[in-house]
C-alpha cells in the first residue's frame, strides 16, 4: 500500500515536471533550456572609488549599453583598488584582459607622452563651456587617438573632473611658497616638472598611498579635485586648500585597440550610442560632485580655504612655461601640433 502511494506521488512529481517544461513562463525551466544567449561581458576598470565622477560615469554607461543591446552587453564595473593601481589599469587594458577603463593623463602620460597636454597650467580655456567644446575638437581628437593607437589603445572619451585644488599646511599664494614642499604628484614625470618649475619637491605615488603618506608627514601636499579630497577625506590630514585654477583634472576613456577595431557592427553602433550625450551628463555630475563636497569639506571646519588673484596666478603662470618645453621634448612633433592646437582653440575661446 505504501509502495503504491509513494509510486503515485513519484507520477505527480514528474508530472508536475513535465507541464510545467510546457509551459513558458517559468523561470525555473527557462533555466533548464535556455533559448537566450548568454550576455556578453565588458569589463571596466576605475581609478576612482565608488560614489566618484568616474564610477557616475561608469554606471551611466552601463545603464545605456544594457538597455540599448536589451541586456545583451552587462558592463561588469571594477572600482579602484579591486584590481589595482591606475598604471596596472592601463596594462591590463592593454594586455587585453579588462575591455575598459579609466586613464588618467597624470598617469598615462608616461606611456603616451601626448597625454602630457592635459598636465599643462593655464592651458586650456577657463570657462567649463568653452573647455568642453575645445575637448570635442575633432583635430584635437584625431591627433590624441594616434598617441593612445600607438600604446594599443582607444580613446573613447576625455572625462573632465573638475578643477586641481591644491591641500598642503600652509597656503600657497606664490612660487615661493612651494619652496621645499614635498607634493605627491601623480606618477608621470611630466606631472612631476610641473610641480618643480614651482619649486616643490614631487613625491610621485598612487592615489591609494597618499592619505597615509599625508598623516604620517612622508609629503606635505596633495593637488585633486574637491570630490576626490572629500571622498579620499584628504581634508582630514591637511590644513589648507588654495584653488588656483591652473589646471582641470581630465580623464580618458580607454578600450584595447584590437577589441574596439574586432568589434561588430551592431556592438560598435551600441558602444557609440551610450557614448552619445555623456559629456553633457558627466559635466553636470562632476560639477555637482565638486560643489556639494567641497561645501561638506569647509563645514567640517576641518581646512580653510584660499582662492588666488588673477596677478597670483600670473606668477605661477609665467613659472610654468618651461614645463611646456618638457612637454614637447616628450610628445615631439606630435606633440607640438597638439599644443598649437590647443593654444589656437583656447585663443578662440579668450584665454592662453
Ligand atoms: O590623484 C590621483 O592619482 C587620482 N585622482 C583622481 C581624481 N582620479 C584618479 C587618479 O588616479
Amino acid at each position: 500500500m505504501k509502495a503504491r502511494q509513494n509510486g503515485a506521488l513519484v507520477l505527480a512529481m514528474v508530472s508536475c515536471l513535465f507541464l510545467s517544461a510546457c509551459s513558458d513562463n517559468d523561470d525555473a525551466v527557462t533555466g533548464l533550456f535556455p533559448d537566450e544567449p548568454e550576455p556578453e561581458i565588458w569589463r571596466f576598470a576605475l581609478e576612482e572609488i565608488g560614489g566618484s565622477v568616474q564610477d557616475a560615469w561608469a554606471q551611466e554607461f552601463r545603464r545605456r549599453i544594457s538597455e540599448l543591446s536589451e541586456g545583451q552587453v552587462q558592463v561588469e564595473i571594477y572600482p579602484y583598488g579591486s584590481i589595482g593601481t591606475s598604471p596596472h589599469l592601463t596594462q591590463l587594458v592593454e594586455d587585453g584582459r579588462v575591455h575598459l577603463a579609466f586613464a588618467s593623463p597624470g598617469h598615462v602620460a608616461d606611456d603616451i607622452p601626448e597625454a602630457g597636454i592635459f598636465l599643462l597650467p593655464f592651458l586650456f580655456p577657463e570657462s567649463d563651456e568653452a573647455n568642453r567644446r575645445t575637448l570635442a575638437d575633432s583635430e584635437l581628437l584625431t591627433l590624441l587617438q594616434s598617441g593612445w593607437q600607438d600604446a594599443g589603445l582607444q580613446l573613447l572619451d576625455l572625462v573632465p573632473e573638475g578643477w586641481m585644488i591644491w591641500t598642503a599646511d600652509r597656503p600657497i599664494q606664490s612660487p615661493d611658497d612651494f619652496d621645499g614642499l614635498r607634493m605627491r604628484t601623480m606618477t608621470a614625470p611630466l606631472q612631476a616638472e610641473v610641480f618643480r618649475t614651482w619649486g616643490a619637491e614631487p613625491v610621485p605615488m598612487p592615489y591609494s598611498e597618499v592619505y597615509d603618506a599625508l598623516q604620517l608627514g612622508q609629503v606635505d601636499g596633495q593637488s585633486n579635485p574637491a570630490f576626490a579630497i572629500a571622498e579620499m577625506n584628504f581634508h582630514e590630514v591637511q590644513s589648507v586648500m588654495t584653488v588656483p585654477r591652473a589646471t582641470r583634472f581630465v580623464a580618458s576613456v580607454v578600450s584595447n585597440r584590437d577589441w574596439y577595431r574586432n568589434l561588430d557592427d551592431r556592438h560598435r553602433q551600441w558602444l557609440n550610442a551610450a557614448r552619445a550625450g555623456m559629456p553633457e551628463f558627466i559635466d553636470e555630475v562632476q560639477r555637482n560632485y565638486n560643489r556639494r563636497r567641497l561645501q561638506q569639506i569647509r563645514e567640517s571646519g576641518r581646512i580653510t580655504m584660499e582662492r588666488l588673484t588673477d596677478e597670483q596666478r600670473e606668477r605661477f603662470r609665467e613659472a610654468s612655461l618651461p614645463a611646456r618645453d618638457s612637454f614637447l621634448e616628450r610628445a615631439g612633433e606630435r606633440g607640438e601640433r597638439i599644443l598649437q592646437r590647443v593654444q589656437s582653440l583656447s585663443r578662440d575661446e579668450g584665454a592662453d
